[in-house]
Order: structure tokens, then sequence, then C-alpha cells
């Protein structure tokens, strides 16, 4: 948009920009620069008119989205233009991904190399690399208490490294994803210990008080993040005589936002790892980003504003590079990570799908579809160019975030319920399989999460204890189904490493002083490569899991249907324990397949006859893409097998 204002003062910028920028060819920079510059200025000028500096600052912006211009290289920018042609390329069934650590996986980005051939089998080609900072290493948070963001921990490579593999994963058609932890960093960065030493500017980088005052004022709406670790949001810095927010971990400080100097160092940082090759950008606990006393700091509208300034100077300087907003919150505020009121993705391109995620959970506990319905019917509407990153399992705990409403209307009782999932997660429910541990505890509000392993939740490892073959096969057939449904719902499915091969709890963290008191560990698993070889062995349980992995993703791919453009259809069903949705081809809407998936321990049936309005069963049946038989009705009812999903197509 062409603005007056703006645009005068876009003029003014320009001509105050160091000499050595305009000496660049910046065509393409300016032209973006051009387009994103009346949402940026007022954008900044929500959050920072009232400076004296403002022009100072808005300089300092644009200077730094010049200069990373200006280091970008050539193939990315021949990149960023074939994205700006291609602009919907994320939203394609062709990716899949995977989240894993490189030195869990590989022991280190050389050895990630050497492995990709193995996600090349399963089918990957999103690479989700957990973050490998500098970190302290007796307070890293698994990588999310930074020291350095420009360094990588010497016991993963280099810098170098990361180039290398970002340049090698493009060869191979594989996208690479990074974090970047934008809410804060370790007490141990330099801005800390500036702060720490005394100096005032950096101070200001956080949340620091010579008293309680406001800190109590604060914590009066605050809640906590981690009660049992780490109690309260804000700490007593010794050194610095002052205390300092810190809503995570107490060597974790909390960015301050209300500093422009913060989101300028931020973007440099952004765009420092958009050069240096990553195709996506996870940024680390978005809902954080704005703190107000009286409100929960989550969710403002503030950090809502920051994160368009982010996406907008992204745009400037690297267009192709996308954003996942890692936002655990409620259903309702989580698509607002989109952007809201706009068309297309004015936030983050991609965001977590944690309400799924969370139902998901709840129909393997209750064995019944009834809250997991209610849920994907009230799953918020999101922006046309943008998608969710579907997943069940991650590196974090399960939150039971669906929502008190959609409890109540599924007939729970909201706290019972998260109280039974827990206890059933947990193994204290009467014959419970699942072999999870409590997260987060708070005695004090009775909330907690769940940690585990994806196949100890569901079971596996209780069944493998016992001998017990068909438990063993329910498991499986809970690990398929739960993938079967992210694989066809909508979206990009990020799979976690040691799931497709049935990774049980690890309980190696308790030896660990470090870690023992962070059970989010025992998910966290060195990955078992002779473990991962009896893939091979048929009929073994990582050879089962990993095959009917593998197969799934690749039909995925072949199925234009499962691209997401909004062409999902939720069917009301006459059984509570199925999920009935069908996908749409885009390009092609009599190219339909129906998803079915029954999440309980017997076979179920439903009726056709109100499918075939919709162009399904019409001629009373219909193939499964997975296994290539038919499914046929008889007097109009189909038969799913117990745990079981198909992708039904004519
Ligand atoms: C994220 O987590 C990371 O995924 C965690 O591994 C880090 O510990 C944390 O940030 C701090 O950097 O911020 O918006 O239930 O889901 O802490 C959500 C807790 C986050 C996590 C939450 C999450």
């Amino acid at each position: 948009m062409y603005e007056q204002a703006s645009h005068a003062m876009l003029n003014e910028i320009l001509i105050q920009l160091k000499p050595e920028i305009g000496n660049f060819r910046l065509r393409h920079f300016y032209t973006r620069l051009g387009a994103n510059f009346y949402s940026i200025h007022s954008l900044f000028r929500l959050l920072y008119g009232e400076r004296a500096d403002f022009k100072e600052q808005m300089v300092s912006l644009v200077e730094t989205l010049a200069l990373r211009y200006m280091e970008r290289s050539p193939s990315l920018r021949k990149s960023d233009l074939a994205r700006e042609r291609d602009y919907d390329w994320f939203m394609s069934q062709k990716w899949v991904g995977m989240a894993l650590y490189c030195d869990r996986f590989a022991g280190n980005l050389q050895g990630l190399k050497a492995k990709l051939p193995y996600l090349q089998d399963l089918g990957i080609n999103m690479l989700h690399v957990m973050p490998m900072l500098d970190c302290p290493p007796d307070h890293a948070d698994g990588g999310y208490a930074v020291r350095d963001f420009c360094k990588i921990d010497p016991r993963y490579g280099t810098v170098e490294d990361v180039e290398e593999l970002a340049a090698t994963l493009k060869k191979r058609e594989m996208l690479l994803v990074l974090d970047v932890v934008v809410n804060h960093t370790s007490n141990e960065h330099e801005w800390a210990q500036k702060a720490r030493a005394g100096e005032k500017k950096f101070q200001d980088y956080y949340f620091t008080f010579d008293d309680r005052e406001i800190p109590d004022a604060f914590e009066q709406a605050l809640p906590e993040i981690f009660p049992s670790t780490a109690p309260g949001n804000f700490t007593w810095d010794e050194a610095m005589g002052k205390w300092v927010m810190t809503v995570f971990n107490q060597y974790q400080w909390d960015l301050n936002y209300r500093n422009p100097a913060v989101l300028i160092e931020m973007m440099d940082i952004i765009l420092f790892w958009a050069n240096k090759g990553a195709d996506i950008l996870r940024l680390d606990a978005v809902a954080f980003l704005w703190k107000k006393i009286g409100g929960t700091c989550q969710n403002e509208r503030e950090a809502h504003l920051l994160l368009q300034l982010m996406k907008d100077c992204c745009q400037v300087t690297a267009p192709g590079v996308l954003f996942i907003a890692e936002a655990i919150v409620a259903p309702g505020e989580i698509a607002k990570y989109f952007g809201e009121d706009a068309i297309n993705a004015k936030e983050c391109e991609i965001a977590y799908n944690a309400t799924l995620m969370s139902l998901l959970w709840d129909a393997v506990a209750t064995k019944n579809a009834k809250l997991l319905n209610l849920g994907i019917r009230n799953l918020p509407l999101k922006l046309e160019r943008a998608t969710w990153l579907n997943y069940v399992r991650c590196h974090d705990d399960i939150g039971l975030g669906f929502d008190d409403s959609d409890a109540r209307l599924a007939g729970y009782d909201p706290v019972q319920h998260r109280r039974f999932l827990l206890d059933f997660f947990t193994g204290k429910f009467p014959d419970s399989p699942a072999r999870g541990l409590p997260f987060g505890d708070n005695p004090r509000t009775g909330d907690a999460r769940i940690s585990g392993s994806l196949a100890s939740l569901v079971g596996l490892e209780a069944a493998m204890a016992s001998g017990d073959e068909a438990a063993i096969d329910a498991a499986i057939n809970t690990i398929l189904l739960l993938h079967c449904t992210l694989l066809s719902f909508g979206g990009i499915p990020l799979l976690y490493y040691g799931d497709a091969i049935g990774t049980l709890n690890n309980l190696e963290y308790l030896a660990d002083p470090y870690q023992r008191d962070d059970n989010r560990w025992m998910n966290r698993s060195y990955f078992d490569w002779t473990k991962a070889e009896k893939r091979h062995v048929k009929g073994s349980v990582e050879q089962r899991i990993f095959s009917g992995l593998k197969k799934m993703i690749a039909l995925r791919k072949e199925t234009p249907a499962f691209a997401d453009f909004d062409n999902r259809q939720l069917f009301a069903v006459d059984n509570p324990n199925l999920l009935l949705f069908s996908r749409s081809n885009p390009h092609n809407s009599r190219n339909i397949v129906l998803v079915a998936c029954n999440f309980n321990n017997a076979p179920q049936s439903f009726s056709v006859s109100a499918l075939k309005q919709f162009g399904l069963f019409r001629q009373d049946s219909m193939m499964d893409l997975c296994t290539g038989l038919l499914l046929t009705a008889e007097n109009e009812m189909v038969v799913l097998p117990a745990l079981s999903c198909c992708w039904l197509s004519d």
C-alpha cells in the first residue's frame, strides 16, 4: 500500500542509510521494502511510536534488513524469487516432517548428513533439527537457554556445518527447519552478562526490578510454566542486585520487547539463520512475547503485532523463509498466530496444531472420538495461505489443551476428565497400559501435563513387558492410526524421531543431575540404530511400524486431496467411536478421499446412506488406498476394524 506519511519516512530513511548500502545492487530489496514498509512503519509506530528515538530505531531496523540482504547468497535469493512465484509451495501434500536432536540422532551435524538416507527411506523431506546453539551445559533446557545465538555448540559442529547441511538437504529436495528462541536468553548470554555487570543498556533488554513491587503485581495474574522446578516468574540475581523476569526456568531471562533494540537484535538473528540456509524458522514460545501487568502475559495483542512486524521484515530480506508459531495455547488462540484479520498469513505461515494433538490423546484414552469430533468441528478457520503442523508427539510434555466447553458437550466435567486422562496416561487408571509420568504438577491449581514416548503412552512398553501379543498389536495399530490421521488431516505432519521404530521411555535422564528433575527427557532418547535395523526384520515391532508409516507417507505424497486448501469436510456419524472426514482434490472436486478412523478397540460400523449425497459410496464400496482392498457396505453399513484408519477412494 502507498501511504504518504510512511512513504515520506521511507525516503528519509533511505537517505540516512550507511553509504556502503547504497553501493549494492538492491533491486529486489527495494521493491520488497516498498511493498512492506507501510505495514512495518505502522506496526513499529504502534509499538514504539512514543519514543524520542523512534526514527533512529527505524533507520537501524531498515539497515539491519539491508545488511542481511546484502549478505544473502545468490542461491538463496534465487530460491526467494522461485517461492515468490510459487507462493503456496508449502501447502502441498508432498511435505512430511520429522523433529530430531542432531546429537541424539546422529552424534553431530556431520553424522546427521550421513543419516539422511534413513530419513529419506521413510519419506521425510522436512527436517526440524532441534536447537543446537551454544548453551551453558548445566542449564540448557534442551537447547532453549541460548548463550550465543550465532554459535553452534562445538560438540555438534559449527555454523559452516549447518550451511553444509542446508545445501545437502536442498540437493535432496528436503527442507531445513531451525529454532529461533525469541522469548528469552540464557542468563549467561552476553547481554545478560553485561546487564549483571551493571550496564543499564543491557538491563533494559530484560525486565529487571530493584524490589518486589512490580514483580508482585505481575505475579497476581501470572501462571507458572514449570511450577515444580521453577516456581514463580522472577528470579533474584545476586550479581546485578535486581529481580529479573524468568517465566520459564530461572536461568532463562525473558527479553523485553518494549525495547525496540531487542526486536532489532532478534530480527538480525532471524535473518542470520535465514541466510545460513534455513527454509523455515520455528519461533519458540511466541505466545509469551509481550508482558503486561494484570494479564497472563500470553497471547497479548502486542505479541501479535511483534510477529506481524517480524514477518514483514523477513519478507523484505528473505521472503522465501517461513515461520512456525510454537504457541501451545487454547484452541481459540492458536489460529490467531497465522495473523488475524488478514487474508494472507501475516504472522506465521505454520502453527503447531496443539489442539488436534491433545484431542488425539483424548481419543486414545477414551477409545472414542466424541471430543475429537467436537474439537475438530470447532477448530478455528485458518487463513488461506497458512497451514497446520500436525503432530502427536514432540520433545515436550503433552498439555491437555482442548476446550472446556467442548469437553462439557461431550458429556464430561472438564476438571474430572483431565484428571482421568492424567491417571490414564500415567498408568494409574485401572488396566491402563500407558506408562507416562506427570509433568509440571501444580498442587495449587491441580494442573498437570504428561511426559512419555508415543510407544510407551499407547501401551507398547507394558505389552512387550508382559509379552501379550494382542496388546502389542493394539499398541502398533494405535501408532499407525494416529499417524494415518495426521498424514491425511490437512497440514504438514511432523513425526518425532524415535516414533517410527517404537522407541520406549528412556530413564537414563535420572542419572544426570541436570536432567533428573525434568521428565521430558524420558522422551528424548538417543536413537537406537540397532533397534532401527530391525525394521528390516519381517514381523518385528520395528518393521511393522516403520513399513506401515513408510507406506502411508508415500501414499500421502501421491494424493493431491491431502494438500491443505480448506478442502476438509467433517461428517457427523452415528457412531461416537469414529472420526470421518473427506478430503477433496482442490483441482478436481470429484476426486475425494474419505478418511475413516476407528479409535475403539473393537470393530465399529457406520452407515453410508448419508454419505452418498457427497459422492461417497455411490457403488456401495470404496477402495482403501493403504491396503488396496475394497470396503463394501452391507445393508448400507460398513465395518471398520478395531483401532484402524483407512483412506477410501473410488
Ligand atoms: C518451548 O515450550 C519449548 O518447546 C520447550 O522445550 C522449552 O522448554 C520452552 O519453550 C522454553 O524455551 O513455550 O508456547 O508445556 O509446551 O514451555 C509453548 C510447556 C512453550 C511447553 C512450553 C513450550
